[in-house]
């Protein structure tokens, strides 16, 4: 099977027909291959995206919605399809697709579309003047997504720029094109007009670079690693681009002796392991009072040991195959570093074979280190993989120090039953979000994204429609 680019509303292949391969990674077979693009297919895809801006920007939003609500019903009609793509090109569990990454792509498409038709500007009045700000959509926009929650990120990024007016050049990551090139069918379906969105598949060195690099794109939205998110920041910075850059994490979940303890155990298995660990959300550094300590490892344990890992096409399987050959040797390695680093393995740790149809597959089993220091490299770096490392804390100050002790600070999780000390501890957490007995609880309306290397700026409700549009102050003397 073949994925192809959609420009100016067509699908078609690389302008130098040369191909990717796509791989599944529940098999490690080869299943359809990619367009191999280059600068040249993002040169056509920016074109096309400049002559559809005008009118796409003037249209009414109510207008622009009614085409973008068309295409949320579309993946909805499509979501048990549209899960089993996902699940075959990215590892996951078919059901975690059909339970969260598809219902929230629709989501995406559906809140930005109806967001657009409330967003206001401000207006400042003084006895001498009044001040009026308008918002006007940006241009051409660029959006770049990663491979851990494929279609879920791809909407997230250009439904506010679609809905806000805004035409987009998109690059979803070449280890997981497969349900954006089915989104670009839907979106043929829908009427976008031609031009709109355009999707460029192929290697981010290459293609996003290009994206990144072109002088008519004045934003880039992006989500992937930290030192990809470096190197799009020292192309743009001389540029002057906006930038909104979601990056990586290594997230503490705290647990207060005073918690619900069952709670706590069975939310803190999903926020480590949840996809595979492949969500930058997740919480790899887990610190729980000393007091419940030993209690807390036995029952986060034996939950850990019970989920079962295997074919992400079967409905059972709670933790599926790691995206690519690549990430799947990185997690490996890390837990060899971990256990040089003086770890203690008491769950998991190895590869496994699932026999029959996913022998050739990239399966880890979920892993919980013991006795690491927060600062050796296993605590301090994502591996954004089935890893969690547990250590334990007596005060609630040390635990402040332990979860702010690393150069990420994008999500946190606490646990505890005392309201006044959860207020106080999420006020002390150098992180974008806190999660306070709960986790991933998402309403779209909040800001999103993370401080320090978790990244720069917001996305989610009115923040994500604001970094799409250029503000212009106008001041009138009375
Ligand atoms: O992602 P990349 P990688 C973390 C995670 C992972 C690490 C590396 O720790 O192990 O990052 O992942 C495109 N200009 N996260 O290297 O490269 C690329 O094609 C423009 C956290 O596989 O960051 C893809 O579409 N674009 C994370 C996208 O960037 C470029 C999610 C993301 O891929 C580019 C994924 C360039 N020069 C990984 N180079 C999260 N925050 O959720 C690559 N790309």
């Amino acid at each position: 099977m073949q994925i192809l680019n959609y420009i100016n509303g067509t699908l078609q292949p690389a302008k130098n027909q040369q191909w990717l391969a796509n791989i599944e990674p529940a098999t490690g077979q080869v299943y359809s291959e990619l367009p191999d693009s280059d600068a040249s297919d993002v040169n056509d895809a920016i074109t096309a995206a400049e002559n559809a801006f005008d009118s796409w920007a003037k249209l009414p939003s109510e207008k622009r919605s009614a085409i973008l609500l068309r295409i949320a019903d579309l993946i909805d009609r499509d979501a048990e399809f549209l899960a089993q793509a996902e699940s075959k090109d990215q590892g996951k569990p078919v059901k975690l697709a059909a339970s969260v990454d598809i219902p929230r792509a629709s989501a995406n498409m559906r809140f930005f579309a109806t967001a657009a038709m409330h967003f206001a500007s401000e207006s400042h009045h003084s006895a001498d003047a009044i001040n009026y700000t308008t918002r006007t959509p940006l241009g051409v926009v660029a959006c770049i997504s990663p491979w851990n929650l494929p279609l879920y990120l791809f909407t997230w990024k250009i439904a506010p720029a679609l809905a806000i007016g805004c035409t987009v050049v998109a690059k979803p990551s070449e280890l997981t094109p497969m349900t954006a090139f089915l989104f670009s069918k839907l979106c043929m379906e829908a009427g976008l007009p031609a031009g709109v969105l355009n999707i460029v598949h192929g290697l981010g060195q290459k293609v996003g670079q290009a994206m990144v690099e072109h002088p008519a794109i004045p934003a880039v939205s992006f989500t992937g690693g930290t030192a990809t998110g470096k190197q799009i920041a020292a192309t743009a910075a001389p540029m002057f681009k906006k930038l909104s850059l979601e990056l990586g994490g290594k997230n503490p979940n705290i647990v207060f002796a005073d918690c619900d303890f069952d709670q706590a155990v069975s939310t803190s298995v999903l926020s480590s392991f949840s996809n595979q660990g492949e969500i930058c959300l997740c919480g790899s550094r887990i610190f729980v009072e000393r007091k419940i300590y030993d209690r807390f490892v036995a029952a986060f344990v034996e939950k850990t040991k019970s989920l079962p890992v295997g074919d992400p096409q079967d409905e059972k399987t709670k933790v599926g195959a790691i995206n690519s050959a690549g990430h799947f040797q990185k997690i490996l390695n890390y837990i060899e570093l971990a256990k040089k680093e003086g770890g203690e393995i008491v769950c998991g740790g190895r590869a496994i074979k699932i026999l029959g149809r996913c022998e050739g597959g990239y399966f880890i089993e979920p892993t919980v280190i013991l006795g690491l220091p927060n600062t050796c490299r296993t605590n301090q770096e994502e591996i954004f993989g089935p890893v969690v490392s547990i250590m334990p804390f007596d005060t609630e100050e040390e635990a402040i120090s332990l979860a702010n002790g690393t150069l990420y600070g994008l999500a946190a999780t606490l646990w505890t039953e005392n309201l006044k000390k959860a207020h106080r501890v999420a006020g002390n957490l150098k992180t974008g979000i806190v999660w306070i007995n709960c986790w991933l609880l998402r309403d779209l309306r909040t800001p999103f994204g993370g401080t320090k290397q978790s990244g720069v700026g917001r996305e989610g409700g009115w923040e994500a429609l604001r970094f799409f549009t250029e503000p212009k102050n106008i001041c009138v003397k009375l």
